[in-house]
């Protein structure tokens, strides 16, 4: 099958996920230089506030957006063997959300939207911002609707085929995103807009949070699927072995999409606008969440295991050291694991509602999501590029060396960074603050954990720029006339004879959300309508 036309809208998106990643790079590491405060010249809380909204909206929105889509229709053209469904429309929805974020980036860069990527009201931004963010996300609607089609069409045409894992991946991620994206296009569109535009002169704070915390907690899962897409249906093979299980891996992109939803209120624990009763059944749900990860953990360790104990490794843990250590795939997952014992333990730390007092709004957050986001979720992006890059430009791979030393880069410079972030929090530190204009004993302590996270972005911004540089190379190096490498998947360990019809569609699981957000925000979200609750006027811009 000729598959150029979507390995070129493959690159389009690819290209503009990294730009926008390696410029939030150096942001971040301007934001932890100007925090410090050890360069009196970089103080400047405007220019602070802008820089660190444009990073989180690039690396938020706009890497991890892009990155999906583009990696999504990867997947379906290979998974499926069938042409884009509609490239034409996928190209539309390219631009859309190119635009979009064009849009946006104005207000950010000239600090008129120092709002953060949370852009929590009543604190407002230029509306540019607003409407730019909807036009990513309304470009990122027709992927959704894409991936949808080609699933649903290749099922009927396949009757008695489970589709394949990697599609079923992006097909529930696509549903799950539709979900996601619904609470924050709510606020945007009947507050944030409105009070930008100046047709309503307040907004609900607590509604509004409500809103985007409806989108907060899925909207990480959306980001994370792709990395476990890789676990499932590429590491395996790369290591030599099988996928332990095809079923368990359904179940737990099941899990995510369905369990992600309804949960987050973990992040308004401390917010006055609920009652602790709907808080409880978020929290509940938030450990349930935790499962599908567990679940992925134990398959991709017995794969590996699998593939080690395949390649002559003996033992309790012979079989780690037989492991292929220099394939760009298998270090990720093995740097990406270990990260996420304690990103991961982070989290369930904050989904405590007790705990969660003494860490939130504190540097513990950012810590966690660093390493669990920018580490294991990033670099399975990066090990997913390497991958597929030289597939998309029909080149071999720039150097695999570079590739190997800029991973192990980034899981060091992104320990060097997070470790002192969760003791920062621990020890009092406010997050989303640019400076401290007091002296005491306790901010003092803060100081030596500041120079080692600017060490450790010195680290990360080195590490980012060889991810680049590797790639730029592989594609725009010498023409290789017989380049013959094509896509591998895993084969699970016992062949998948047939899936049950609840492990190979959406429909039940689509129904059984809706179901779980009626009840876990029809409530919480009218009863701002019901009782009597105070709007508060803007500002900031
Ligand atoms: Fe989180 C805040 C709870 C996962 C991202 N999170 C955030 C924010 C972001 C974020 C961006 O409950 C900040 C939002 C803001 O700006 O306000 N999070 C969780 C929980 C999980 C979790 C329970 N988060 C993620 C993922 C993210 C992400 C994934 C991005 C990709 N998070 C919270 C809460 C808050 C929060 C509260 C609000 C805090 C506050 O107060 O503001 C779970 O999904 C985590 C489950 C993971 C585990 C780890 C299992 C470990 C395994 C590794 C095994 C490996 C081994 C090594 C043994 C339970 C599977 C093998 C080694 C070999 C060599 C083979
Ligand atoms: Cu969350």
């Amino acid at each position: 099958m000729d598959d150029s036309a979507a390995r070129k809208l493959t690159l389009g998106h690819l290209w503009v996920a990294f730009s926008a990643f390696i410029l939030a790079c150096f942001m971040g590491e301007y934001q932890v230089l100007e925090r410090s405060g050890f360069i009196p010249l970089l103080d400047s809380p405007t220019v602070y506030f802008a820089s660190v909204s444009t990073h989180g909206v690039l690396m938020g929105f706009v890497l991890t957006t892009f990155f999906i889509m583009g990696f999504g229709y990867y997947i379906a053209a290979t998974s499926l063997k069938t042409p884009i469904w509609n490239i034409k429309l996928a190209w539309y929805g390219f631009w859309l959300s190119l635009a979009g974020t064009a849009m946006a980036a104005v207000p950010l860069l000239t600090g008129n939207a120092s709002v953060l990527y949370t852009f929590y009201l009543p604190v407002q931004a230029h509306v540019a911002f607003y409407i730019g963010a909807t036009l990513l996300v309304i470009g990122s609607w027709v992927w959704c609707v894409i991936m949808l089609v080609m699933f649903s069409q290749w099922k009927k045409a396949n009757p008695k085929t489970p589709v394949p894992l990697a599609m079923f991946a992006t097909a529930a991620n696509a549903m799950l995103w539709l979900w996601t994206s619904i609470g924050v296009a709510l606020e945007v569109l009947f507050q944030a807009i409105p009070l930008a535009l100046g047709w309503i002169d307040t907004v609900d704070p607590g509604l509004a949070r409500t809103l985007f915390a409806w989108t907060l907690h899925p909207i990480v899962y959306f980001w994370l699927i792709p990395a476990y897409t890789a676990f499932y249906v590429f590491v395996p093979k790369q290591a030599g072995g099988y996928l332990f299980s095809d079923e368990i891996a359904r179940v737990a992109f099941i899990l995510l999409a369905v369990f992600g939803l309804p949960i987050g209120f973990h992040h308004l624990y401390m917010d006055p606008q609920q009652a602790s009763g709907w808080k409880f059944l978020h929290g509940v749900g938030t450990f349930i969440v935790a499962l599908p990860t567990l679940v992925t953990g134990f398959t991709v360790i017995a794969s590996l295991e699998i593939a080690g104990r395949l390649r002559g490794g003996k033992g309790l843990f012979g079989w780690i050291g037989t492991l292929p250590w220099t394939n760009p795939m298998v270090l990720s997952v093995i740097l990406a694991l270990l990260m996420l014992i304690l990103g991961g333990f982070g989290g369930v730390v904050n989904a405590s509602y007790a705990m969660n007092a003494m860490i939130h709004n504190t540097a513990w957050v950012p810590g966690h999501f660093h390493l669990i986001f920018a580490g294991t979720t990033v670099i399975m992006y990066f090990a997913i590029a390497y991958y597929i890059w030289p597939l998309l430009v029909k080149k071999p791979l720039f150097s695999n060396s570079m590739a190997l030393i800029q991973l192990w880069t980034w899981f060091i410079g992104m320990s060097i960074l997070t470790t002192p972030w969760h003791v920062l929090g621990l020890l009092g530190q406010p997050r989303r603050i640019s400076s401290v204009v007091y002296n005491t004993l306790l901010t003092l302590a803060w100081k030596p954990y500041e120079l080692a996270m600017i060490f450790g972005g010195f680290v990360l911004v080195g590490s980012a720029c060889l991810f680049v540089y590797n790639l730029a190379k592989t594609q725009f190096g010498p023409v290789v006339s017989d380049y013959q490498d094509s896509i591998e998947f895993a084969e699970p360990y016992k062949p998948v004879v047939g899936v049950p019809e609840y492990l190979n569609d959406l429909k039940l699981w689509n129904g059984v959300i809706a179901v779980l957000m009626a009840i876990s925000f029809g409530v919480p979200i009218l009863q701002f309508f019901f009782m009597e609750t105070f709007g508060s006027p803007a500002w900031g811009y």
